[in-house]
């Protein structure tokens, strides 16, 4: 069978999603066909950093170790983030002395995944997307104000000036979001800031977004000449607020979601020279995080391999070029 990786190797890497279970359930499976891994939660700062004064890196630790053994990159993720944080880390006098913790929590933490991680989601989920404020409300930016992302970004670099900082975000080639998207890191780069790329999440369904809005999306984010990565991508079988439940993936949704997969990535491919990863959320579809979002435990098929860890239709069809 031939390997995802080998196949895209003149093209951008292909991450997965992983877990403290999945680096054993799925190993085969990941050390075959992906060069890169993203943990799903071990290495943000609620894992990482629960408590003041105490950090518990046994989790992320374990994975990282799966990496080195089998030569794979790590996608950092996450520093800056509304969710996942402990609150701790708030409970600050200043600006100042919150800015003294992250750039202490990027030393630690950055420091001791230096020689895998290759790049960080510096901040994720910023942007608001249901009013037409641009940034989210958030202790960040109540602690930290609206430039605090130049902070991050200027911080991070300081701190590990070899590796590579994304903004990471989802609803990302939403023409409003996007635009929103554009404008910040736009902004932040007049201002020089040091921003490396912009994180797409990707995760969409059999039915959208279009194509024609991922090239416009594509366009936008490559005109700032920053990489791009796609992050998080997964093929949900249901559109957002369809509660539908299934048994089994019918025929015709597998073969619909092949050909969006196909079409995604012949896209990707023709922006070869921007993006430079491409990480799907999860492995196979016994376990994905859509088996739990936005319906609670309703089935969901959105990845490459079935739940037996068997190829899907999608993987044959990605190889097809
Ligand atoms: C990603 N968020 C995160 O980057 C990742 O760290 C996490 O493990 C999984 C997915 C995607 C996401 C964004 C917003 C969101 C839910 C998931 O919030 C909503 C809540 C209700 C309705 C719509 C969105």
């Amino acid at each position: 069978m031939q390997r995802l990786k080998d196949k895209y190797k003149d093209y951008f890497k292909i991450g997965a999603e992983v877990n403290s279970w999945t680096i054993k359930s799925h190993a085969d499976l990941i050390t075959t066909h992906f060069n890169s891994i993203t943990c799903e939660n071990e290495m943000k700062p609620i894992s990482l950093a629960p408590e003041e004064g105490r950090f518990t890196f046994e989790r992320a630790d374990e994975i990282y170790d799966f990496a080195v053994k089998n030569d794979l990159g790590v996608r950092g993720h996450t520093f800056v983030w509304h969710n996942q944080t402990p609150d701790w880390i708030f409970n600050v006098k200043d600006r100042e002395e919150l800015l003294e913790r992250l750039k202490n929590y990027i030393a630690v933490v950055g420091g001791r995944y230096r020689d895998k991680v290759y790049c960080w989601d510096a901040v994720n989920e910023a942007i608001e997307d249901k009013t037409d404020l641009v940034l989210r409300q958030s202790k960040w930016l109540e602690k930290l104000g609206e430039h605090y992302m130049d902070d991050v970004f200027r911080i991070a670099k300081e701190v590990l000036p070899e590796k590579e900082f994304f903004y990471n975000d989802y609803n990302e080639t939403n023409p409003v979001k996007r635009k929103k998207i554009y404008d910040t890191v736009k902004g932040m780069l007049d201002r020089g800031v040091p921003v490396d790329g912009i994180g797409m999440q990707m995760h969409i369904n059999i039915y959208g977004p279009s194509i024609d809005e991922l090239k416009s999306a594509l366009e936008l984010y490559a005109s700032l000449n920053l990489r791009i990565h796609v992050t998080e991508m997964d093929v949900s079988m249901f559109e957002f607020n369809d509660h539908t439940r299934l048994d089994n993936p019918p025929a015709e949704l597998i073969e619909k979601q092949a050909q969006v997969y196909a079409d995604y990535f012949k896209v990707f491919r023709e922006y070869k020279d921007h993006i430079d990863c491409v990480t799907l959320w999860g492995v196979a579809d016994d376990m994905t995080w859509l088996d739990n979002f936005p319906v609670p435990r309703r089935k969901n098929w959105p990845l490459l391999f079935d739940v037996n860890h068997n190829p899907k239709e999608a993987f044959y069809r990605i190889l097809e070029f």
